[in-house]
């Protein structure tokens, strides 16, 4: 039996991390360029910029007066699931913290415990006093990797140092909050590849469209052309009735001018692909679509039309209850 519903909530509003001063002197510091007027490119235009996991952003922050340079993180651990499509690495903010009384070059080196590798082995800017700098550290888990807790370490020239466990586990043991999309596998009609659109990455636990073109979401490859597809296995079968769609939704990029504005969320059921919601003339950032329940082992999100210029489906997240 088919069972049709449109749910349109705005239930999220994004919020847009605050401007990164940059000073003139910094190094790796990636700038968005400003939005296309013409849909062509999936924006910002990605080609001549390296993914936000290779840009350091320096802001102010809270100088403990203590003279002394501390390396700080985004979080007291880090979960990196194994087995894992390796275009979606486990990420974490690092940083530093300049208590110092005048400004200068901060650095520190990155060392992770063998076998996981991480995306840099030094973080350095230069850093007036009271400020902080940050960047995303992506930690890569190899094939074969043992279960357990490693260690990430950040270490400063002046011998402070900060360590980050991070634990391996399979996807099976993750703790998903009900969400059976989390970190399963994901397969799309395309993929844009200029610059880091990976399909998994929509289901990595990462809701925020911040840093976009960073690997943080999705952005099909055929502009214009619809339907584009991104499907999500669930481990299982599974009963579910609820999915929640994040599509692009910043102060620059809204999702009322680049986010998906029409789809079909559709569950496979004993092999089929059924419609469960349907979702039209969405201008929201967050699209909740509640359903009657059915036992699936997969999910599809089939996009339809996309807002403006109607040119590329940019979904950042799927969520599936
Ligand atoms: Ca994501």
């Amino acid at each position: 039996m088919r069972h049709l519903t449109a749910a349109l909530a705005a239930t999220t509003t994004l919020v847009t991390a605050a401007a990164a001063l940059t000073a003139p002197a910094l190094a790796g510091t990636a700038a968005l360029t400003p939005a296309p007027s013409s849909p062509s490119p999936a924006l910002p235009s990605p080609a001549s910029e390296p993914p936000s996991s290779a840009s350091v952003k320096v802001r102010p922050g809270t100088s403990k007066g203590t003279g002394a340079l501390t390396p700080i993180a985004g979080a007291d651990r880090l979960v990196a699931p194994l087995g894992v499509d390796p275009a979606c690495p486990a990420r974490i903010d690092i940083g530093l913290r300049s208590d110092a009384k005048k400004a200068g070059y901060a650095t520190a080196a990155i060392e992770v415990d063998k076998p996981l590798t991480a995306s840099r082995a030094m973080l350095t800017s230069y850093l007036p006093p009271g400020y902080e700098l940050s960047a995303k550290l992506l930690v890569a888990v190899p094939p074969g990797t043992a279960e357990g807790t490693y260690g990430l370490r950040l270490r400063t020239t002046t011998k402070r140092s900060l360590e980050v466990p991070v634990e391996v586990m399979t996807v099976d043991r993750l703790d998903n909050g009900g969400n059976f999309a989390l970190r399963r596998p994901v397969t799309a009609s395309s993929q844009h590849t200029n610059a880091n659109y990976p399909p998994c990455s929509v289901a990595d636990g990462d809701r925020s469209s911040n840093g976009w073109a960073g690997g943080n979401g999705w952005n099909d490859a055929t502009a214009r052309a619809f339907p584009d597809t991104v499907a999500i296995a669930l481990g299982g079968a599974r009963q579910i009735s609820r999915v929640d769609l994040y599509t692009l939704d910043t102060e620059r990029y809204p999702a009322y001018r680049y986010g998906v504005r029409d789809w079909d969320v559709q569950a496979q059921v004993g092999g089929q692909w059924q419609t469960v919601a349907q979702v039209r003339g969405n201008t929201a950032g967050t699209v909740r679509s509640d359903f009657a329940p059915v036992t699936a082992d997969a999910v599809r999100v089939v996009a339809l039309a996309s807002n403006g210029a109607n040119d590329y489906t940019r979904i950042i997240e799927v969520e599936v209850r």
